[in-house]
């Protein structure tokens, strides 16, 4: 079937035919006519169950905080090399080797200098913990979980990927369990294993602070001989309970953990 379409008539405005020029008459238009698709779907309320439940009450009480950010760009070029030399020898023993490990460790090695690993906040008291036990948000099967390397401090950079490797593989089976979920001190979230580069990470009560890692890019940059280098670059990004934490602190703690990065080498002097 057709719809016919006429053309309008001529407006009530418009001249005389006698004072206008000879037009064709307009054909008549023909458009098909289209069944409508009927649509059957119905919305469906889902109650929250288990991690996804209890990520609402963190979150909400999250966004109490009154979180600072920061951001920074750290030239990842010498780490990449090391970790190219070191993954092979670690594979040889059985591990996986990413870049977390190193992430981790440096965070440790200055990070509590400035109060931003072990401090948590209950209330009106500021805990400072002994522990060091860093967090890492994991894309899991069972969704976002955040289960932490315990007593950083202890551990070396090998260590710590040990740890990484079990955790992941837990996570992967939905078999991460309360104790790896429970007594972080500080969170390392690396967004950036996924894709982008900044992030707004959300602090996670009672910890003070938590770092968001963007994907390590290969970018141009200068040298200090004003040359034009592939660099690999990764952005950071922070975020400070400003209650407990300020602007100033946070920065001598990321400049810390940047050179660290930079400079990979230099950590040998200063790691335990
Ligand atoms: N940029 C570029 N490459 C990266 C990268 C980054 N930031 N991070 C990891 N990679 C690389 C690794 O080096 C590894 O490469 P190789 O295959 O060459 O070794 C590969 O990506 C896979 O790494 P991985 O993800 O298995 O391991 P990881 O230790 O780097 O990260 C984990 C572990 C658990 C942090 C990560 O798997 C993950 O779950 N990330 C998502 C975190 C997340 O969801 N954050 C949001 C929280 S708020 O909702």
């Amino acid at each position: 079937p057709f719809h016919e379409i006429q053309p309008p008539p001529p407006a009530a405005s418009a001249p005389s035919s006698a004072s206008m020029p000879k037009m064709k008459p307009t054909p008549s238009v023909q458009l098909p006519v289209v069944s409508r698709p009927v649509f059957t779907g119905k919305d469906i309320t889902e109650p929250l169950k288990g991690f996804h439940k209890a990520m609402v009450k963190t979150m909400t009480a999250a966004l109490k905080i009154p979180h600072f950010g920061y951001k920074d760009e750290v030239d990842l070029t010498r780490l990449v090399q090391l970790r190219k030399e070191l993954k092979g020898l670690s594979e040889a023993r059985g591990v996986k080797l990413s870049y977390m490990p190193f992430f981790i460790k440096l965070i440790r090695l200055k990070g509590c200098l400035f109060g931003l690993l072990g401090d948590v906040l209950i209330c009106l008291l500021l805990l400072h913990q002994a522990s060091h036990n860093i967090g890492l948000a994991m894309d899991t099967s069972q969704g976002l979980l955040v289960p932490n390397v315990k007593n950083v401090q202890l551990l070396s950079v090998f260590e710590i990927a040990v740890e990484l490797n079990r955790m992941q593989t837990l996570g992967a089976t939905g078999q991460l369990g309360t104790a790896d979920l429970t007594g972080g001190t500080f969170t390392l979230s690396n967004i950036g294993s996924i894709g982008g580069t900044y992030a707004k990470p959300v602090i996670l009560p009672p910890e003070v602070a938590i770092g968001a890692l963007g994907k390590i890019q290969v970018l141009p940059r200068f040298n200090s001989r004003d040359e034009v280098v592939k660099a690999h670059v990764m952005n950071v990004s922070w975020s400070a309970d400003h209650r407990i934490i300020d602007g100033a602190t946070m920065a001598r703690f990321s400049n810390l953990w940047r050179d660290y990065l930079e400079n990979p080498a230099s950590m040998v002097l200063d790691l335990k």
